[in-house]
Order: C-alpha cells, then sequence, then structure tokens
C-alpha cells in the first residue's frame, strides 16, 4: 500500500518563504494547506496563480478560534508557522501589535496544535526564528548556544516565540522546532527590506524611471543568502527524530556597501555613490550591526548546504527587477532589450 499523503500547514503563506515552501512541499507529494488573513487579501489571487495546488484557509494568528479551525480542519503532520509582522522598523512603530502577532501568535498556534495533538506527539512544529535574537551579538561567529539580546520589538516578540516553543516542547512532549535564521533573500523579497529595495532602484535607475535612493544605516552587516536554499532547511528539521534548534546561515557577513557595489556593477555602474542619499528616516532607534552565523550543526545534522552565493543572489534579484521594471517604461523609451538581462 502507498504510503499516507503528508498533511502541511504552512502559515504565511502569501510571504517570501511561505511561497518557496508550499513549491518544495508540493513538489514532495504533501498536500499543502496555507493558513490566508483578512477578509479580500490582495495577494490571495497571486497564490492562487502560483501554487494550483495549496488549499487556502482563512485565519489570522491573531485569532485563537480560526487557528484552532484551521489545525482540526486541515489534520495536520506538519506546521511550519512562518506568518510574523517581519519588519524590523515597522516594529519600532507598532510594537504592541508586533508582540501580538509575532510572539504571542506563536504561543496560539503551539496551544491549538496542543489541543489538536492531546499528547500524541503526532504533529510536528516549526517556529520561524531569527538571527535578530542575537542582536547585540556577544560572539562571532553566532551559533545555537550565543545568548540573545534582541535589539526591537521584532526581536523581542520573536525572543518570547522561540521560548514558548521550547517551553512546549519540553512540557507536552511535542515535536517543535526552532529555525534560527540569518538573512534570507530573493526575487519574492518585500520591497520594504534593504535588498529588494537596493535591487529594485538600481533597475529603476539603469531604466531611467528613477533619479536617487535613499537609504539609512550603510554600515550594517548581514548574513544573506538565498530564500530557496533555507526552506530546505525548515523541512529537513522536522524530518529528524528528535526536535531541535539549527542555525541556517551562509557564514559569510557582508555591509550594505558591498551589496551596493554588486547590485549596481550588475547593470554596468561602478560609483553607486551619486546615486545614493542617506536619510535619517531609514535609520533606527537600536541597530544590529553585525549578524554573521556559524551553520555547522545545521550541516552535520541536517546535511543541509546553502547553494547560492552572494554575487549569483544579487545578479538574480537585479535580474528579476529589471525585468518586472522594464515593463513599466514607456514604450517610445524603451532600452534595446539587450540590457534587460
Ligand atoms: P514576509 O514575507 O514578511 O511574510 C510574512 C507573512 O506573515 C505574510 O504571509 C503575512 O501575510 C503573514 N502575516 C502577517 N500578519 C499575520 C497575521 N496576523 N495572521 C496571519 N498571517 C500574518 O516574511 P518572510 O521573509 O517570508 O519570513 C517568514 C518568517 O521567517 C517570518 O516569521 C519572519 O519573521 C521569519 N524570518 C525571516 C527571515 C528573512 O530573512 N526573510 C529571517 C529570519 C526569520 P499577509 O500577506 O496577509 O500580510
Ligand atoms: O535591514 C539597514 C537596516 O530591513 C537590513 C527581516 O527579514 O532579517 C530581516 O531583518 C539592514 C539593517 O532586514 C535601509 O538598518 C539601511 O541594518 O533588510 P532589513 P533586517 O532588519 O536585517 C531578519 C533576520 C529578520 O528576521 C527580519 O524578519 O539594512 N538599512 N537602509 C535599511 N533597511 C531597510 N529596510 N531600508 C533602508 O532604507
Amino acid at each position: 500500500m502507498a504510503p499516507a499523503q503528508k498533511r502541511a500547514l504552512i502559515t504565511g503563506i502569501t510571504g517570501q518563504d511561505g511561497l518557496y515552501l508550499s513549491e518544495l512541499l508540493v513538489s514532495k507529494g504533501y498536500q499543502v494547506f496555507g493558513l490566508i488573513r483578512g477578509q479580500n487579501n490582495p495577494k490571495r489571487d497571486m497564490v492562487e496563480r502560483l501554487l494550483p495546488a495549496v488549499e487556502l484557509l482563512e485565519g489570522d494568528l491573531g485569532d485563537m478560534s480560526s487557528l484552532v479551525g484551521a489545525v482540526n480542519y486541515c489534520q495536520p503532520d506538519e506546521v511550519y508557522n512562518l506568518a510574523a509582522i517581519s519588519f524590523v522598523a515597522f516594529s519600532f512603530k507598532q510594537p504592541e501589535h508586533t508582540g501580538n502577532i509575532t510572539g504571542l501568535g506563536a504561543l496560539r498556534l503551539l496551544d491549538a496544535i496542543r489541543i489538536a495533538d492531546n499528547g500524541r506527539g503526532q504533529i510536528r512544529f516549526y517556529q520561524a526564528s531569527t538571527s535578530e535574537l542575537f542582536g547585540k551579538v556577544r560572539e562571532t561567529p553566532q551559533t545555537e548556544l550565543t545568548p540573545f539580546h534582541p535589539r526591537s520589538p521584532y526581536g523581542v516578540a520573536k525572543a518570547y516565540a522561540h521560548h514558548m516553543t521550547v517551553n512546549y516542547r519540553e512540557s507536552y512532549n511535542m515535536h517543535a522546532s526552532c529555525g534560527i535564521l540569518f538573512n534570507h533573500e530573493s526575487p519574492r523579497r518585500g520591497h520594504e527590506f534593504v535588498t529588494r529595495k537596493i535591487t529594485s532602484a538600481v533597475a529603476r535607475i539603469k531604466l531611467g524611471l528613477q533619479d536617487s535612493l535613499s537609504l539609512g544605516n550603510l554600515d550594517s552587516k548581514r548574513d544573506w543568502g538565498f530564500a530557496g536554499d533555507y526552506v530546505r532547511g525548515m523541512w529537513a528539521m522536522l524530518q529528524q527524530d528528535e526536535p531541535d534548534d539549527y542555525v541556517l546561515a551562509t557564514g559569510e557577513t557582508h555591509s550594505i556597501h558591498e551589496f551596493l557595489d554588486l547590485a549596481f556593477a550588475a547593470v554596468g555602474i561602478e560609483d553607486w555613490k551619486p546615486y545614493v542619499k542617506q536619510d535619517p528616516r531609514f535609520m533606527r532607534p537600536a541597530e544590529v550591526d553585525l549578524l554573521h552565523g556559524d551553520p555547522t550543526k545545521a550541516k552535520k545534522v541536517l546535511g543541509w548546504e546553502p547553494e547560492v552565493s552572494f554575487p549569483e543572489l544579487v545578479t538574480m534579484m537585479v535580474e528579476n527587477d529589471l525585468q518586472v521594471e522594464s515593463t513599466k517604461v514607456p514604450r517610445q523609451f524603451a532600452p534595446p532589450t539587450s540590457i534587460v538581462r
């Protein structure tokens, strides 16, 4: 008899990681359910077009009964909690909302699973933890054992969600794991994040649609990887016999200056300084200066390796944005197609 089809519930299905993870699970033969919020979510059409095999369920991390309903309806083998207020700068503007969704939202979902699972340990849970937990870093590179010192309401909310996940694992025999993921990007990254803001602006500057780009702190350093690589690690965590916490990172760190160098070079502009302005509006009340992860444990236990290099990631994002933005160039000014790579 063929093994029963596995069932997975993903929160945050409309986000960058939700889309890549859904594609991965569908390709592995899972029946995938996605939680979608709001009475008329503008991203619903996009998800239905990209992922026709996925069934969308209405629910919100702020609404416990919708989570109980979703878990009961889809009877999942695996639940991936990717939903969050995920933009650090926004979390300073709405700290209470961030705490409620990014922090308490994880607790609500854990509790919905605990009630449905009833101590059988059959529903496996993934929590999207983050390198923002390390914040003002105590050591470099950061590992699973590096102490937390979050620097934003987002980081503090994620610390609560992380510790709750560990607590439910230890208290209720739940197969609950946290992926402590360093920054990961892609052509699907939201435009509010610095990488996509840069690659989109670079494309628009190249195409004559925009003159300049305003940014905040250019000195911070991040360990940037490709989101498509990182969802493989999420899945691998839930295939282990024992639940645990893992860092996923590339093991390299780069500054925003270096990101700008590569992004502008990808369209043939060697000196980006005339195009980039610094604007205090994009500075944060507290900054995370340096993130640099050590993925040794994930490599050893999960066999996980990132495949896309930093230069490949930047080029992939710029090329995608050249295509997206070239559709907005008025016809008579359209550049020769040779530059739209
Ligand atoms: P993202 O693109 O910002 O997606 C966030 C998702 O959360 C969206 O689908 C959003 O849905 C959903 N959401 C927001 N509020 C919700 C609510 N009240 N109820 C239900 N869903 C809600 O984030 P991402 O980059 O894919 O990241 C996925 C997860 O990993 C997040 O938890 C993030 O904090 C964490 N993480 C990300 C990174 C990274 O570098 N990308 C690194 C470490 C950890 P709408 O479309 O309805 O807004
Ligand atoms: O900022 C600086 C900014 O917003 C990166 C989320 O996915 O990764 C992400 O959080 C750096 C910061 O990402 C601008 O000050 C300068 O130092 O792209 P970001 P993030 O804050 O690292 C972690 C791991 C997550 O978990 C989060 O969910 O870039 N920066 N100028 C700027 N950042 C933005 N957004 N916009 C600027 O104009």
